[in-house]
């Protein structure tokens, strides 16, 4: 068991172009060579703004990040654009994020690979026009291009990681289970969770609070009605091992006496209108003003807040809401009942009834807002939209450095919402208002690995789906491939059936089944370090790791796990099991608990596989070997001593287990 330290070889086989004159995003760290060459496999056309290149039926596209769809983005439009979208649809083109990373290769290539870095909306027309042709469109006609081609899929998405800078580590109890709910609304339901879990046997790490835990929706505030010792209540929390993680929106409420409020309209900190006037839109509180994170004194600012509830003996944050989602804004509010004045006493009709319904209907996630407000980038006024995609990544940098200012001995457990290429340096993320459905299951599987190579390691989605009732059977096949995602967190919405693993009938499977990933613990913590001290990936696709094999290139799911696993959930209802295709022998472990497993050894090939519901299927290579260590409650008691290991023909001692306090921030 040792430390690893960071082996930052800086080969990245990327060139860069400076297409017009782009609005710097701060997603890259490194200094590549920039050439006035376009790479020939591609064509810039730099009147149109489009960036296109030619696809051979067999070529896959892999990356964009968190996206609809399956791990090969051909076939669809993907538009960057930065959404509050609750609804992750095949049809849909843009969710939460903005990974503008994409790379073709096919099986027995090499790889060539782009990083279109703007902070404007970028179209991604992946084969959807005309099947053989990716063309991607540059809003604002400027853009950093960078360039990549290697031998491997994996060298560029090492290559990405060098130019853009580590992933994110948060501390390790942020690897352990956590329970949320929009919302626990005050100590004794805080405290109910957890007793709950106690009392069923259930590991637990942390408890989530959402916007509740606020008075009336303002940032860095507690109620003092709902939690009367807050500080006192994170300590009690402390002393059961659990830490509390709230969440923080961006749009700061206004409010006379509010500091926050008062402090950014004095610091003049937030976004502006056209006339240099505070833009006043509004999310949860009502009217709100939003800092203008692209600004590193609001950056400093906002940041520096988080010690209030640091200081409290928090130790994790969520952020939310940082697309920024907008309930309205102010003018758009005065024009819309303006309007409506003019539609009294109308015949509201076939036309005129569809219009004045929209009216109201449709104010919310209506982007065109986004052209009504102004950033200060270095001095000069810049409107939103032309910069959106990186918003959220300036609330979660803001975060992420002032938490190297205000804890500088301790690792903060840090994951956003809102996304671009360059946040993965300061924060994980989660994968946003899913629904319980079993495609979102699957969904979960697929944005993984794409996740993974833009550098965003720590990630994950809400397991059992967040709106919509669950099912049991569907919340235990999420742990298929919640077991293995850095984040494993249940999470769910107000309205929705009660989602704690406490409130169904199989709570002693829940239990093993949670057990398995404190025993998988020190396997997904090593891997995770390896991969973010190495800058590689931890959930990858087959493809990866098996370049050369027709099959595995075109497996949807089923991923790679580290250097020793595949998996291969199974993820619709009432199966009784499912296909799998193994890309070469390995021991298949149809695991039930960390004590509770078949092993069976299958060559490559294609099979089909039973699994129970409380049956994780996990497949160890040849070669490899898998760490198990015994049960625990929390992740502190992980016992690294006593490991059992299994083994298919792989040695344990040449296994390379990182482990460290778990705590201390890793300098790189
Ligand atoms: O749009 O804070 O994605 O996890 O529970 C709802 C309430 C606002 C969206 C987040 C979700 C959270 C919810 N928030």
């Amino acid at each position: 068991m040792h430390r690893l330290g960071r082996m930052r070889k800086d080969v990245f086989m990327v060139t860069g172009f400076r297409y017009g004159n782009p609005i710097e995003t701060g997603a890259v760290v490194a200094s590549p060579v920039f050439t006035n060459q376009i790479p020939a496999e591609w064509t810039l056309n730099q009147e149109e703004g489009t960036l296109s290149c030619t696809l051979k039926d067999e070529d896959i596209v892999y990356g964009l990040g968190e996206t609809v769809r399956g791990i090969n983005k051909r076939g669809w439009l993907y538009i960057s654009a930065n959404a509050d979208e609750p609804f992750h649809l095949e049809d849909k083109h843009s969710l939460y994020a903005s990974q503008n990373f994409l790379m073709i290769s096919a099986p027995g290539k090499g790889a060539y690979a782009v990083f279109v870095d703007t902070p404007g909306y970028v179209r991604f027309d992946v084969g959807y026009t005309k099947g053989s042709e990716l063309v991607i469109t540059i809003q604002e006609k400027s853009a950093n291009l960078y360039f990549f081609n290697a031998d491997s899929c994996k060298k560029i998405v090492h290559g990405l990681r060098g130019l853009t800078g580590p992933s994110y580590i948060p501390p390790k109890w942020a690897f352990g289970y956590g329970q949320s709910r929009w919302s626990y609304e005050n100590e004794e339901q805080v405290r109910k969770v957890v007793d709950d879990y106690d009392a069923a046997g259930i590991a637990l790490d942390s408890v989530y609070l959402d916007i509740d835990y606020m008075d009336n929706y303002k940032d860095f505030t507690v109620d003092e009605e709902k939690f009367p010792n807050f500080p006192q209540f994170v300590e009690e929390m402390k002393q059961r091992g659990i830490h509390l993680v709230p969440i923080i929106d961006a749009g700061v409420k206004i409010e006379e006496g509010y500091d926050v409020y008062e402090e950014g309209v004095a610091k003049d900190l937030f976004v502006k209108k056209a006339d240099g006037s505070n833009q006043i839109a509004a999310v949860w509180p009502g009217k709100v003003h939003f800092p203008d994170f692209l600004k590193p004194e609001a950056r400093e600012w906002f940041g520096g807040k988080y010690k209030v509830l640091l200081d409290q003996g928090i130790d994790g944050f969520w952020n939310d809401m940082n697309e920024p989602a907008i309930f309205y804004i102010q003018d758009q509010l005065d024009d819309i009942f303006k309007k409506i004045e003019d539609y009294k006493g109308m015949n509201l009709d076939i036309k005129t009834f569809f219009e004045f319904k929209s009216l109201v209907g449709q104010m919310d996630r209506d982007p065109s807002v986004y052209e009504s407000f102004y950033h200060n980038v270095n001095g000069e006024m810049v409107r939103h939209d032309k910069v959106h995609n990186v918003y959220g990544f300036n609330m979660t940098r803001a975060a992420g450095e002032a938490f190297e200012r205000l804890s500088p001995d301790k690792r903060i457990l840090m994951f956003s919402r809102s996304s671009y290429i360059g946040m993965h340096r300061y924060g994980g993320l989660w994968e946003g208002d899913n629904r319980s459905w079993w495609s979102h299951l699957l969904l979960n599987l697929q944005q993984q690995p794409a996740l993974n190579m833009c550098g965003f390691l720590y990630s994950g989605a809400d397991i059992g789906g967040f709106l919509a009732d669950t099912t049991e059977d569907l919340l235990m096949r999420w742990f298929g491939v919640g077991l293995f995602t850095p984040l494993m967190r249940n999470h769910a919405e107000k309205d929705s059936r009660r989602q704690e693993l406490t409130a169904f009938e199989h709570t002693a499977e829940f239990a093993d089944l949670v057990a398995l990933r404190y025993s998988l613990l020190p396997y997904i913590y090593s891997e995770f370090m390896k991969a973010a001290l190495h800058d590689e990936m931890y959930i990858s696709p087959l493809a990866f790791e098996y370049p050369d094999d027709e099959r595995a290139a075109y497996v949807e799911d089923q991923v790679m796990v580290g250097e020793s696993l595949m998996i291969a959930p199974v993820y619709t209802q009432n199966a009784q099991g499912r296909y799998v295709y193994l890309p070469e022998r390995m021991k298949m472990l149809r695991m039930r608990s960390p004590e509770d497993f078949d092993e069976e050894i299958m060559e490559k090939g294609e099979y089909y596989v039973s699994a129970a519901l409380n049956e994780v299927l996990v497949f160890l290579r040849e070669g490899h070997v898998l760490p198990l260590a015994e049960r625990a409650d929390r992740s502190f008691e992980v016992d690294y001593d006593n490991l059992r290991w299994i083994s298919f023909e792989g040695d344990p001692t040449k296994y390379e287990l990182y482990n460290d306090d778990g705590e201390t921030p890793i300098k790189r």
